[in-house]
């Protein structure tokens, strides 16, 4: 029989990673870093493909440890915790898994800023208290209505963001580095421009060095002080600490969070404040969509090992030529 090929599975997984690969595969676990850390060279030695979640980090250092490693099949659409840059000098290809969790992020982002302009969660506490039979919910001082949307980043969920908002007649406009191709909103090549050109902001953009706490005390300013914030990338991209004096100090209005600088650690100070809803990093986390991103996962690997190109490479390694 062939040489069966060595899988290491890196990360919280669920069965579909495992059940993917029952025939010319051996697959090994490490759930941690310290149990990354803790694999024999003679094991490590003999990985050819990583399937790998975006909760643990895999630098260089890490990397450096699999010198057959050919592939790097990352979970979720970001991949920030990968080091793209030595995995092409090693010519090792990394995947991640985009478009399928395209419209539930979407959704989600969507979800939060309605519920965090509107403030479902403390009306939801309302009913629950029995306060209601008192007094009325007090009216709420957000609203979608009277707002304009400054997309940070506008990909492929960003776009499916801004088409939500126009369905919702709410005018849109957005900032990236360069202009999105195929998209009509007015481009802002100056963030701080478009902060003050708007007074909310969704953030979808990558996480990682080019975008590390762009969204910092100058914006929030610019933003002013019916400024909404809604993070749907990384916690990385803002400037934490600003944010929370912001909106401690009304600087800022209000923000949904679904992700945050050092997850799952979320600040006592921002847990204590009323104007923010905080989810924990749930944009893509249902049933029917974690299941097709753990399946994309599966079958990048198993082209890539099947001798087919991978399915949904990034641009940084691309596959041209090998
Ligand atoms: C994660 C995400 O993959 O796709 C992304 O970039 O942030 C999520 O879908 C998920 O949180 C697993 O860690």
């Amino acid at each position: 029989s062939p040489e069966k090929i060595d899988l290491l599975v890196y990360g919280p997984h669920r069965p579909i990673v495992d059940n993917g690969f029952t025939d010319q595969f051996v697959l090994h676990h490490c759930e941690k870093q310290a149990d990354l850390e803790r694999l024999t060279p003679a094991v490590a030695g003999k990985i050819r493909g990583m399937a790998i979640t975006d909760s643990v980090p895999c630098r260089s250092t890490a990397q450096t440890r699999f010198p057959k490693l050919e592939i790097m099949s990352s979970f979720g659409v970001g991949y920030d915790h990968i080091d793209t840059d030595h995995a092409r000098e090693h010519n090792i290809v990394v995947t991640n898994t985009p478009d399928v969790l395209t419209e539930e992020v979407a959704d989600v982002a969507i979800g939060l800023l309605i519920a965090t302009l509107r403030e479902f969660v403390k009306a939801d506490r309302y009913v629950r208290e029995g306060l209601w039979a008192t007094q009325d919910f007090p009216l709420s001082a957000g609203s979608l209505r009277d707002r304009k949307v400054g997309m940070v980043g506008m990909g492929r969920i960003g776009q499916a963001i801004a088409r939500r908002l126009d369905a919702a007649r709410v005018p849109v406009v957005y900032h990236a580095r360069n202009p999105a191709a195929g998209v009509s909103y007015q481009h802002y090549p100056n963030l701080i421009e478009m902060a003050k050109a708007v007074d909310t902001l969704i953030v979808i953009t990558p996480g990682g060095a080019s975008t590390l706490k762009m969204i910092d005390a100058d914006v929030l300013a610019a933003l002013g002080p019916r400024g909404v914030i809604v993070n749907m990338a990384r916690g990385s991209v803002i400037d934490e600490p600003a944010l929370i004096h912001a909106l401690k100090s009304g600087i800022t209005l209000a923000a949904g969070l679904d992700v945050f600088a050092n997850e799952p650690d979320v600040p006592e100070e921002l847990r204590a404040l009323q104007n923010v809803v905080l989810l924990p990093h749930i944009g893509s986390a249902s049933v029917v969509t974690r299941d097709v991103m753990d399946q994309l996962v599966v079958d990048n690997l198993r082209a890539w090992f099947a001798g087919k190109p991978p399915l949904t490479p990034v641009p940084e390694t691309p596959v041209e030529g090998r």
